[in-house]
């Protein structure tokens, strides 16, 4: 079949590397990084930049309920849903300039330059700037998404407090969201979701292949797990009677590491935080608090290896005579991409010579909480090194136009033809 791709004339002054220099200016850290955390000063001055860029481009600009943004480019047919396209405008703490960004500025070029050559689409487009997703501020993720698809509602976040004891509810109120001046973030109108990512492994640098078509997107668990044990003086207490809550957790570390790695090669277990109480040189530690983040693409590998960590958890536990709880605040299952539109996806690739390959997300993104609900699809550009998460990331401006080039195709397929 003879695919119909119209070459565009890109309208914009601007680039792709320029717009990710912008935006990563709103919540840049000292050491080049970006911090630009859910309601922050940053998150809130790169959101109403962003929307005044979206107007700039024709687009009709607006935010929901909850502080996600919207550029919608009104198609023929007003009766089609919308093909939506984006990604979250938040960070993690000191992280890098593409992570999410990089999605939301190619689907602002790619729906830029599809207006500026062929004007009104068929069925509307419309670019968003998800309010959250990487749940650094608080503990929870996908805040933008799982709204806007009905999954969370206000009540989700009561209680909810961030690392200053800041609530939820206070900091989104604080921003200006949170209020009936805003439509309502569910949505019942949307056809597809399509979202342009770096990559944040380095698969696709090793095998030198431009871009990589997303087949399943890892399922994830997140997990606080709290042990109490009893402070006491380094001095006086013998090491056979201590209730030691920094020696329990290396224990328990030790086993989910050593089981994650022989359970299967491809399932991930990690504990990026950890906090000792009173954490003084002197005291044997009353008190251990340790996250716990599990991914892998298959359901019954992430259960076989929850139930084989916690039972330990609990033998640890009644041998010591410790308390050692958890609580699980994350769980998105593994998900497939819309494997229809897949094949589309490659045939442009293969037509506009760009190279390509199958590729599985380790990392969790938007795109997955969509796909349980509406076909979906989720589109990698190399990562440096597979760097991510870190000041350090980076993608090419040529690898990341060749992502833009690749999303104009696909959304003139989706939305024009
Ligand atoms: O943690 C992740 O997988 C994503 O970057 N939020
Ligand atoms: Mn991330
Ligand atoms: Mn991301």
């Amino acid at each position: 079949m003879a695919i119909h791709v119209k070459e565009f004339h890109d309208t914009n002054k601007e680039n792709i590397a320029e717009m990710i220099e912008w935006l990563s200016s709103f919540g840049k850290t000292t050491n080049e990084g970006v911090t630009r955390l859910l309601y922050s000063k940053a998150w809130c001055e790169a959101q109403s930049a962003l929307k005044n860029k979206m107007k700039a481009i024709g687009l009709d600009a607006y935010f929901d309920c909850v502080g996600n943004l919207f550029g919608r480019l009104q198609g023929t047919d007003e009766d089609h849903a919308v093909i939506l396209t984006g990604s979250h405008i938040d960070t993690v703490i000191d992280g890098g300039k593409y992570d999410g960004a990089y999605g939301i500025v190619a689907s602002l070029l790619a729906v830029s330059r599809l207006y500026a050559s062929f004007g009104k689409p068929q069925k509307t487009i419309e670019v968003v700037s998800f309010c959250e997703e990487e749940g650094s501020r608080f503990p929870l993720t996908f805040w933008g998404s799982r709204n806007i698809t009905g999954m969370y509602d206000m009540g989700h976040i009561r209680g909810l407090v961030d690392a200053n004891g800041i609530s939820f509810i206070d900091a989104m109120k604080e921003a200006g969201f949170g209020t009936e001046k805003f439509i309502q973030p569910i949505r019942s109108d949307i056809a597809r979701f399509i979202e342009v990512h770096i990559e944040q492994g380095m698969e696709l640098e090793r095998n030198q292949n431009a871009v990589g078509i997303v087949t399943h997107i890892v399922g994830q668990r997140r997990y606080n797990i709290r042990i109490k044990g009893e402070s006491n003086h380094a001095g006086t207490t013998p090491m056979t009677l201590r209730k030691d809550a920094v020696v329990t957790a290396s224990k328990l570390i030790s086993f989910l590491t050593e089981k994650a790695e022989s359970i299967d090669s491809q399932l991930v277990a990690t504990v990026g935080k950890i906090e000792a109480q009173p954490n003084v040189p002197n005291v044997v530690a009353g008190e251990v608090e340790f996250s716990l983040d599990i991914r892998h693409h298959k359901q019954h590998v992430l259960d076989e290896y929850c139930m084989s960590v916690f039972s330990y958890f609990e033998e640890v536990a009644k041998a010591n005579d410790l308390i050692i709880d958890w609580k699980q605040w994350m769980n998105v299952k593994p998900v497939a991409m819309d494997a229809v539109m897949q094949s589309k996806i490659k045939a442009l690739a293969e037509q506009k010579q760009i190279s390509f390959q199958d590729i599985v997300s380790g990392a969790g993104h938007d795109a997955q909480v969509f796909a349980s609900t509406l076909p979906t699809n989720l589109i990698f550009v190399p990562s440096k090194g597979g760097i991510s998460h870190n000041p350090q990331e980076f993608t090419s401006s040529e690898d990341l136009e060749v992502g833009v080039k690749l999303l104009t195709d696909v959304l003139y397929q989706l939305a024009y033809e």
